[in-house]
């Protein structure tokens, strides 16, 4: 029995006994040497999988991210950039503090930008205006409500991009999503950015790890800044083998979580007050608002502890849920019905 059904990311899943099995016999090597074969083999499966030269094993989604940021740009350049989006809104303010970049932040829907929006955005070439270097895009899109960058978009902001001598970085912390629910292979995403981040501990369910995927020249730069941010690890072996597990068994079930998120969202858009469009949830993320049940996102989520289900209340009247690997069908039931009561009381 569950102390709590916790929808409240998909990180907070833990190992399973047999990804632990296969963690525990991990064949390890110092890393920071380039010689752990569990490491080397995460590298080049990532590698395959995105159809990129190279990739590289890093601690967490934020540096990832950061580490691209880093590798891509020079201190005073403009990295545009959607409103919502994680690198800008949830890593901490690393852009400026650790590139010294400046974002341009543009409006999407769902989080979803327009080539032509970013056209305009382009900085011309004079001297007034910083350098517009690089376009980060996010996909899936989490504070978008886990949506899907639709594949003709992203080949018109990477033509656009090359054709204005711009680098395009993709935050595919949740590609996996996006590519389980429409059915495109990662590399078919990947080909439209020229890095790509990837993370093994949201739905996967593996308990730490990321990947950086690029050209082997850019992972070369990665690799140096990854030693200068403190990110070098040593016999790390040991949890790349939870990521190689995890992508051997726990990609095509993310059909599941989308099928849960789905069930949720339709169910909720039945109660009194809660503003919710089902046909927006593509993937595993479910955003809703609450505003007009006359409660806060806060009390919401404080009353669902109390049935034994945590969520996440963000702004004052909108919540988040997000299904993985560690939520049942069943459970998403068991959460209804806490809804019922906290929404109908
Ligand atoms: N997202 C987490 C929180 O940080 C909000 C979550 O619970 O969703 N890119 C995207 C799109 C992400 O959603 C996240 C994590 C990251 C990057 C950062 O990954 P980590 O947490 O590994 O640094």
């Amino acid at each position: 029995m569950k102390d709590y059904i916790d929808l409240r990311s998909d990180t907070v899943t833990r190992p399973t006994p047999a990804m632990r099995k296969a963690m525990s016999e991990a064949e390890v090597g110092d890393d920071v040497f380039g010689e752990d074969p569990t490491v080397n083999a995460l590298q080049e499966k990532i590698a395959n999988l995105l159809g990129k030269e190279a990739a590289l094993f890093v601690p967490s989604g934020t540096m990832a991210n950061q580490l691209s940021i880093k590798s891509h740009t020079q201190p005073g350049d403009e990295v545009i950039i959607e409103a919502s989006s994680h690198p800008y809104n949830f890593e901490g303010g690393a852009g400026a503090a650790l590139s010294g970049i400046q974002f341009q932040c543009l409006k999407g829907v769902r989080g979803i930008l327009d080539a032509s929006q970013i056209e305009e955005a382009i900085r011309p070439a004079d001297h007034h205006f910083p350098v517009t270097r690089l376009v980060c895009l996010e996909n899936t899109h989490n504070r978008g409500g886990g949506s899907i960058y639709p594949l003709e978009k992203m080949v018109e902001i990477y033509q656009l991009a090359k054709s204005k001598g711009l680098l395009l970085h993709l935050d595919g912390a949740r590609l996996w999503n996006a590519s389980v629910a429409i059915g495109t292979k990662p590399h078919e995403y990947a080909q439209w950015a020229d890095s790509v981040s990837v993370c093994l501990s949201k739905g996967l369910g593996a308990p730490i790890g990321s990947l950086v995927a690029g050209s082997k020249l850019f992972i070369d730069r990665v690799h140096r800044f990854r030693k200068m941010f403190g990110g070098g690890m040593r016999q790390v072996g040991i949890i790349a083998a939870a990521g190689i597990y995890a992508l051997d068994h726990h990609l095509e079930r993310l059909k599941e979580d989308h099928q849960n998120a789905k069930r949720l969202a339709v169910s909720l858009k039945e109660f009194k007050g809660v503003s919710i469009d089902p046909k927006h949830v593509e993937t595993n993320i479910v955003i809703f608002d609450v505003a007009n049940t006359g409660m806060r996102g806060s009390q919401v989520a404080e009353a669902m502890k109390k049935e034994g289900v945590l969520i996440h209340a963000f702004g004052k009247t909108q919540i988040r849920l997000v299904t993985h690997l560690d939520v049942t069908a069943a459970d998403i039931e068991i959460a209804l019905k806490a809804f019922e009561k906290v929404l109908r009381r």
